[in-house]
């Protein structure tokens, strides 16, 4: 090999001085590997360094990808529950991020009250017991909530000032860790490396910020009471002091703390995609005498769209045990049961139970109680409806009885209207009637007087003709005395 296909083998992509100079340093050393081990060096130089999503991926201490993956396989199938080393979040990362946490919650209480708060919609809060208000018992413990669900950033002056650069930090890692897991886990089940990424696995972030104070009382409680986690995926970062358990063939097992580990569990969402070839685990935290204890939960969830098993985990061998479903209706069964649903939800999402008509009795649940938490005991539902029922039917008959007698109301004034009419109509003729006459009369040469009755006027001896008519005077009084009437046949003609 000469001299310019050397030159030629340098990768183009090498485009960095700083990288190019340091290849050049380590060549012109002309001692390899076993030079820089010789030399005494206790970190290994830049361009040994790999990015970060191979590091975890790839060269994992002498095992193969394919062992790790294989690895993680197996957890995920058997107990849903692993620990992760060597996932490429450096220990002060997480270290910060535990500190942090203490200093929110131990801060002044005032300070920490002004982000108290149950607002579902709000970024940043923080509250005793997510689920003060549905829960049996309260546990002994305290949460800071960042949720990434709404919107997918954070802004530092979002988050408290005491933990705001720790946070922000941890975040951004756990995001970068949280993708790898996914490819990682995807090629554990078969798919596509970017699979479950691409599906919006990874997208939504809620970060749960748990101080555990020590209990004087640890046997009568629990930090946090046993469920499974409602989303695809949660890692999960706890100090030294323990507590968390799994349950595993119906028996709680310790997850004991790791320094500089981080603890991965499936959620019910992953387990309901991968058609139960995952499983989301049921685990608790038991409550201490010595404490705090401090952990921080990252759960990725997803945006709300339909989801069911993946088609390709989907065979002839292993037909979908879950129906498809939405966010909607996961969000509807977690919020009907002390949170998270777990279990329940995934039950109720069988699809064995969908056959039986479970959804259709949720539905029909909705509709007969809107707003409320959706029962599923089949028989206090078909309870509900029956009383509804009876109601409609009540209901229903008193508007056919007020609808009868409206009708016979409409009867009786088209009856009224009828008559009114034919009134109307006589009226009408009359008064034809009496123009024409009218007409007739001032027409009339003689001066004829028409028929029609006269009208008196009371104590004036006159009487008028027709009204609107003057008085017409048409006799006068004389007494006989004065009035000789023994000629008037002579006098008076004959009367017309
Ligand atoms: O604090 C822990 O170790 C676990 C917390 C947990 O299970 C949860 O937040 O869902």
């Amino acid at each position: 090999m000469n001299m310019s296909t050397l030159k030629e083998s340098i990768p183009e992509s090498v485009e960095n001085n700083d990288r190019m100079r340091e290849l050049k340093e380590f060549e012109e050393t002309k001692s390899g590997v076993k030079g820089l081990v010789d030399s005494g060096i206790v970190k290994i130089p830049k361009m040994f360094i790999r990015p970060d999503d191979e590091l975890a991926g790839e060269s994992n201490h002498g095992r193969t990808n394919i062992q790790i993956i294989n690895d993680l396989k197996q957890a995920s199938k058997d107990c849903g529950f692993f620990q992760v080393l060597n996932h490429g979040i450096p220990p002060s990362v997480l270290d910060d991020m535990l500190e942090g946490i203490r200093r929110f919650h131990e801060q002044d209480a005032e300070i920490k009250k002004e982000f108290y708060s149950r607002d579902l919609l709000k970024k940043v809060k923080y509250a005793s017991n997510i689920d003060l208000y549905r829960s049996s018992s309260a546990n002994w413990r305290d949460t800071l909530t960042i949720s990434l669900l709404v919107s997918d950033r954070v802004e530092p002056d979002e988050l408290p000032a005491v933990c705001r650069s720790s946070t922000m930090e941890y975040i951004d890692q756990v995001t970068k860790l949280g993708e790898l897991l996914f490819k990682l886990l995807a090629e554990a089940l078969g798919l596509k490396r970017e699979h479950l990424v691409e599906m919006g696995c990874a997208k939504g972030r809620i970060f749960v910020c748990h101080y555990y104070p020590a209990c004087p009382e640890p046997e009568l409680t629990l930090g946090t009471s046993k469920h499974t986690d409602p989303c695809f995926l949660t890692v999960l970062l706890q100090d030294q002091i323990g507590g968390l358990q799994v349950l595993n063939n119906n028996q709680w097992i310790n997850v004991q703390p790791l320094a500089g580990s981080l603890v991965v569990n499936i959620g019910d969402l992953f387990q309901i995609i991968s058609n139960d070839e995952f499983k989301s685990a049921e685990h608790r935290v038991v409550a201490n005498q010595v404490g705090p204890r401090i952990s921080t939960a990252c759960f990725f969830t997803a945006p709300p769209k339909m989801y069911g098993p993946i088609e390709e985990m989907r065979t002839e061998e292993n037909p979908p045990i879950y129906d498809k479903f939405t966010e909607a209706v996961v969000e509807n069964v977690r919020s009907s049961y002390s949170v998270p649903g777990g279990i329940v939800m995934r039950e109720f999402l069988c699809v064995d139970y969908l056959m039986e008509g479970s959804l259709r009795f949720s539905e029909l649940c909705s509709l007969l109680e809107p707003n409320r938490p959706v029962k599923t005991d089949k028989l206090a539902i078909i309870g509900d409806a029956i009383r509804v029922l009876n109601e409609l039917k009540s209901e229903s008959q008193e508007c056919k009885e007020v609808n009868e007698k409206l009708l016979e109301e409409i009867k009786t004034l088209k009856v009224e209207k009828n008559e009114l009419r034919e009134e109307k109509l006589v009226l009408k003729s009359d008064k034809e009637r009496i123009e024409q006459q009218l007409k007739a009369t001032t027409v009339s040469p003689s001066g004829f007087v028409p028929a029609h009755p006269p009208v008196y006027q009371s104590g004036v001896n006159k009487i008028a003709m027709f009204p609107g008519y003057s008085f017409v005077p048409m006799w006068q009084y004389h007494p006989s005395s004065t009035n000789d009437t023994s000629r008037d046949h002579e006098n008076i003609g004959r009367a017309a």
